[in-house]
């Protein structure tokens, strides 16, 4: 990842509007090939982003409702999209068939189960499962950049204005992971531990409905972003899409206690990248996420209301052969955050910070490799032939949830 100085302006020119992305150097992956610089019009389907100019909102009703996917506009949409996905690792999108009200429910709902007594989330708990299915409590992920030397060397070379703060331990965050129920399970697979049958908390009888309800809304969505970005990128429309069939997508919220871990700088999740295809979030109640776009600048997450955040994960690195990175990130205590949960307080409700978070997967037997044109890129050779529950499995093992 590269340590520039910000280049990223919104045009105020009449007609459509530009965003000026004066790509830089290739981003943080091995082999990476650079992102090209390039224009980004703003076009009908896009707006710009009044809480941060460098991600245009996509709204996807104009995708979904073209009857021609193939007329020129759409594509020039699509294009517009796989270009920010490759200039910035995120995306931020409005869908019309998400209603933000579930996203409350859910919040609501996971505010209180992390609120519970600890024994009582503990037979949640997984370990065996490597974790992916349940409660994983706070102080066993470790980021990344605990093991990696590479990922330190990257933070070490940053600027300090936009530097992370470098963990010393793990995360102090809970994590629930919840298989969604539109995620069929395979009939077989090489890794039945990434695919096991999901836990359900004792004392939430409305809990499925609740998580699949607000979940499945998300994957929605993904979906909707995985074709476009296919499109964009000139591959088959479904290269992502078909590729994450049966995969294990997980409802992942983290828990972040504010009643024990408020101290300004506290690291809730420490600078590491997603190990899977694409995360969505929708809006958290409480700041508190970074992200770093490509060029190396360390941005606050601000979500327009009714709006959903996507960021590049490993895997779709790896299919794109290093043109998309997998986005940095962190999650730090701020004084924002510290508000937030005072605000909760005077409200009567728990004060954990809780995330509202799917992380989308390719299918673990499904062999992650560079597709398309993607694959006579020189960068290509740096994303070898792996199943996608392999490439999982080692991620896992490098973060302590799963024993090597
Ligand atoms: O807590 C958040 O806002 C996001 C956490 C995160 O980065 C993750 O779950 O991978
Ligand atoms: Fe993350």
């Amino acid at each position: 990842m590269a340590s520039r100085s910000p280049r990223q302006q919104l045009g105020k020119a009449a007609g459509p509007q530009v965003v000026t992305v004066s790509a830089t150097s290739g981003g943080s992956g091995a082999g990476a090939a650079a992102a090209p610089p390039g224009p980004v019009l703003l076009q009908p389907g896009m707006e710009p982003n009044p809480l941060c100019t460098q991600l245009p909102v996509f709204d996807l009703s104009v995708f979904l409702n073209a009857p021609d996917k193939h007329a020129p506009e759409v594509q020039r949409l699509c294009a517009a999209l796989a270009s920010c996905l490759q200039q910035s690792s995120a995306l931020v999108v409005r869908d019309p068939r998400v209603d933000t009200r579930d996203n409350e429910g859910f919040l609501d709902l996971m505010e209180r189960y992390f609120a519970q007594p600890l024994e009582q989330k503990m037979g949640d708990v997984r370990p065996e499962l490597a974790y992916q299915v349940g409660a994983t409590p706070e102080g066993v992920e470790n980021p990344r950049c605990l093991r990696d030397a590479k990922l330190r060397e990257l933070a070490a070379g940053m600027p300090p204005e936009h530097a992370p703060t470098i963990p010393t331990g793990p995360d102090v965050k809970w994590r629930f992971f919840w298989r969604l129920e539109a995620a069929d399970r395979p009939r077989s697979t090489q890794f039945p531990e990434l695919n096991a049958e999901p836990v359900v908390p004792a004392a939430f009888p409305e809990w499925s409905q609740v998580m699949d309800g607000w979940g499945g809304k998300m994957l929605g969505a993904v979906g909707t972003v995985a074709e476009m970005a296919a499109r964009g990128f000139g591959l088959e429309p479904d290269a992502f899409t078909s590729r994450m069939a049966h995969a294990p997508h997980l409802l992942a919220p983290t828990g972040s206690d504010l009643s024990k871990h408020s101290a300004l700088g506290t690291v809730f999740a420490g600078f590491h990248y997603d190990l899977n295809f694409l995360t969505i979030h929708g809006r958290s109640r409480y700041p508190g996420l970074f992200a770093w776009l490509a060029d190396g600048r360390r941005i606050p997450v601000r979500i327009p209301e009714g709006c959903l955040l996507l960021q590049a994960g490993k895997q779709m690195e790896w299919l794109t052969g290093g043109a998309v990175k997998a986005g940095f990130h962190e999650v730090i205590c701020t004084e924002e955050t510290v508000a937030a949960a005072q605000r909760a307080a005077a409200e009567g409700r728990p004060t954990w910070r809780v995330s509202s978070t799917v992380f989308s997967q390719i299918a673990s037997d499904v062999v992650l490799q560079p597709l398309g044109r993607f694959a006579g890129e020189p960068g290509a050779t740096a994303y070898p032939a792996t199943p996608a529950g392999r490439q999982v499995a080692d991620e896992l093992a490098m973060i302590n949830l799963k024993a090597e």
